[in-house]
Order: structure tokens, then sequence, then C-alpha cells
């Protein structure tokens, strides 16, 4: 039993890769077509459209009206959150920050690029001619970061609270020739407790068609049906046209698209003939012990865990990080958060559940799907205490039970007849059938 407690030396960390997973489920689940029209009419009831933009007067004197918006289409757009000449500064901090992080990259000994990537681009969906520059807190950043929050106080304070914590920094960068993504979202979490991130995308010059706008699908962040269909689904069919076609989210510079992280979206194909560059800068926020899984989780080592909503939209001559952080929490956030040591996310997933915060279930689920058995095993606890928005359930605490005890016998065998890992799927798919590692 006290083998049991950890992986086996020199397990494979990619043991359950996704699309082995997928496979397994597709074989014991049928997804019935999707209702195309079903989340659209409720958003034709509300009567203002979900991209009608709103003011920053509208947020500042209407605050419960717009939260209502956002939280009924999953997204809202805020004309003017930056100034023209504030959206120029940092446009130019941009293309100077993106050359600069280019041709470090370009000149670094091969072993070291990867690392330098990590540390300084986010993992983007269609890298081709798109990047995700996470953003240091110079002065001009740190400027636009304040006039974007304060201008959104209230409407953020009424989504993810005043404590919310700054989990993104970032800005996304896509030049003519860019296809267009999948439809995704950023975070799923739709069978958890956990309250989705909020995220901000400010457009920091006009965007056109031709430069392939965010592509948004109101009303998606609130059906699970469509989420669970979206999971399943392969990226290839994730087309814009099978979900309705979506809302384009073209705009003048300034404006601010805020989104549910659970919405389903996509950034679109910026066109060589029209196009040009579209720089759109963003940042995320997650309310106080929501800490999802699903997010990349854009933002440089260096500010994360350290800054908060309360923090930047104070009325003081500089942002101030938070003055009291415990580093040893931070340190073990950061390394979760690269999803590749699962280790690191089961003693992160035991934090969030020792802290009370829901997440620790989506961080668990994702961990054992890391094929680490003991987080199968704190699963299958927590359903037996229905602990953290689970619901008491016997059975499905005996099926990860026994699939932690067969990952362990499987990860520890290291005779010649050992089955593949497909096999030992396919004769585990209860807990797939079951959607108890999703
Ligand atoms: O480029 C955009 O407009 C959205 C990008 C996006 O959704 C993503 O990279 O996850």
């Amino acid at each position: 039993m006290a083998d049991f407690l950890s992986l086996p030396a020199g397990a494979n960390v990619e043991l359950l890769p996704r699309e082995a997973v997928k496979a397994a489920l597709a074989q014991v689940a049928a997804f019935p077509g999707v209702q195309q029209d079903g989340w659209r009419d409720e958003a034709e009831v509300a009567g203002w459209a979900p991209l009608d933009p709103m003011s920053v007067e509208d947020v500042a004197v209407a605050p419960d009206t717009c939260v209502e918006h956002l939280e009924l289409h999953g997204c809202a757009m805020v004309r003017e959150v930056l100034r023209p000449e504030a959206c120029e500064c940092l446009k130019d901090f941009v293309d100077k920050e993106l050359q600069r992080v280019q041709e470090h990259l370009a000149t670094a000994p091969p072993e070291e690029r990867r690392h330098l990537e990590r540390l300084n681009l986010g993992s983007v969906r269609e890298r081709q001619h798109r990047w995700d520059l996470k953003l240091p807190l110079a002065p001009t950043v740190r400027d636009a970061l304040r006039e974007v929050t304060q201008n959104l106080e209230k409407l953020l304070v009424g989504t993810v609270e005043l404590d919310a914590g700054l989990v993104e920094l970032s800005c996304l960068i896509s030049d003519p020739s860019a296809v267009r993504q999948n439809v995704h979202v950023d975070t799923g979490g739709w069978k958890t407790r956990c309250a989705p991130l909020l995220t901000v995308f400010v457009a920091l010059q006009e965007v056109t068609e031709a430069m392939g706008p965010t592509v948004v699908f109101p009303g998606t962040h609130d059906d699970p049906y469509l989420q669970q269909w979206l999971s399943v689904m392969p990226s290839a069919q994730r087309t814009p046209e099978q979900f309705g076609g979506g809302s384009l989210a073209t705009c003048p510079p300034g404006t601010a698209l805020v989104m549910n992280s659970r919405l389903l979206h996509c950034g679109g194909a910026n066109l060589l003939a029209g196009g040009s560059r579209r720089r759109l800068f963003y940042m995320t926020w997650q309310k106080p012990k929501n800490t999802n899984h699903g997010s990349t989780y854009s933002i440089l080592d260096a500010l994360a865990g350290r800054y908060d909503l309360r923090h930047v939209v104070r009325r003081t001559p500089t942002v101030e990080a938070i003055a009291e952080v415990d580093e040893e929490r931070i340190a073990l956030e950061i390394s979760a958060k690269k999803k590749d040591d699962p280790q690191a996310m089961l003693d992160f997933a035991l934090r969030l559940r020792q802290e009370g915060d829901p997440g620790a279930v989506e961080w668990l689920r994702a961990t054992g799907r890391k094929g680490h058995p003991l987080a199968c095993m704190h699963l299958a606890e927590m359903y037996c205490l229905g602990e953290l928005g689970l619901e008491t359930n016997y059975e499905a605490a005996e099926e990860l039970r026994k699939f932690a005890f067969g990952l362990f016998s499987h990860l520890a065998d290291r005779s010649e007849t050992k089955p593949r890992l497909q096999e030992f799927l396919e004769n585990h798919t209860e807990v797939f059938r079951q959607e108890l590692l999703f």
C-alpha cells in the first residue's frame, strides 16, 4: 500500500493522452446532435443583442443591468475602456516586445529555447502567425491594466468580486495568414461548482472582419449539454457553422470584450487580402477560491499570484502587489499550472482541497487523466464524502478506486506481456462512461 501512494518510478506522465481517453469514451458513450438554436433563443428574449456595446458610463451607473447582461450571454462589449493614446502606446510596446522575444528565441541555444518560449509565450491555438505574448508590468502595461480595470470596476466586482486574482496578463497578436482557430472554451468546469474565470480582451486598434475578430457564441457558457458535446467532438469539426455561426467582435480601438471562460469562441482568420496585425491586450480574473484547471494561465511567473483586483483599481500612484503572499504556495501553483508534472498537480489539487476550493475536483480529475492513481483515490474519497460540490456517490467512488488500483498495477508491471495502454483503457471503460475523470 505504501508504494501505491506515489507514481511508480519511470511512469509515463502522458499516460492517459487526451486522444486515447476520448477514443475510449467515444466507444462507450453516444452523444446526440446539438440543438443548434437552443441557446440563441434565450439571447433574443433579452431584446438587447449580446454584442451591443455598453459604455463605461453604463457600467458606472447601471452595474446590475450590465452584470445581468454578462451573466445571460456570457459576454459583453464595452466601448472606450482604454483611451486612444494609451492604445497607441501599448500597441507600440507590444510590437517591440514581440520582436525582442522573437530575436531572443532565434539566437538562443536549442536547449534554452523551450524554456524561453514557455516563459514568454502562452500556448495559443493555431500558432502560425499568432502569438500569445505574456506582458511584463512595465509602466505602459501597468497604466493600461489600471485604466481598463477602473473603467470596468463595477462589472468586475459584480462578477468575480473585489478580491479576484489576476491570473492572466498577456496580448494576443495575429498577423495576416493566421488561420481561424477551432471553436473552444478556455475552461470546462461545467460539472463542478468552480466559478468560471472572466477574461477582458481589449482591442489596441480597430478590429475589422478581415483581421479575424474573435467569434463568440452568446449563451453557450451556460449549456452543459453543449459543453459536453464539444468536449468529445474532434477538433476539426468544431467550426463556427457547427454552432450556428456565432457573432463577430469587430470594434473600434479601446473596446473591451468581456467573456466568461466557459463561452464557446475562437479567434478568426486574419486574411492576406485586407487583413493586418490584430493585437488584443487581455487580462483574466479569478474569483477567490475558484481555481479552474483548464486555462492556459498566460502570465509571467514573476507576476503570478501577486496581484488582485482590489490592488489594481486602488487610486494610488502605482499598481501595488499584494503585500503578504505565501511564496511556497505561489511556487507550487506555478509549477502545477505548467501541467507537465503530475506530482505537482496532485500536490496543488490537495492544497486546493484543503482550502475548500471546488477547483480541486477539476485538478484531481486532470491529474487522474495523467495517470496518477492517488488522484483517483482522493476523488473516490470526495465522492464518498460528497465534498466540494460532488454529490455523494458510492458507485462512482468504487469505480474510481478500482481504476486507481488497476492503473497502479498497470504502471508497476514491467513485464513483456503487459497490455498496451489502449487495451487497459478498454478494460476500464466504466470510469470513462460515467465521466468520472472529465
Ligand atoms: O484571437 C482571439 O480573438 C481569441 C483567441 C483565443 O480564444 C485563444 O487563443 O484561446
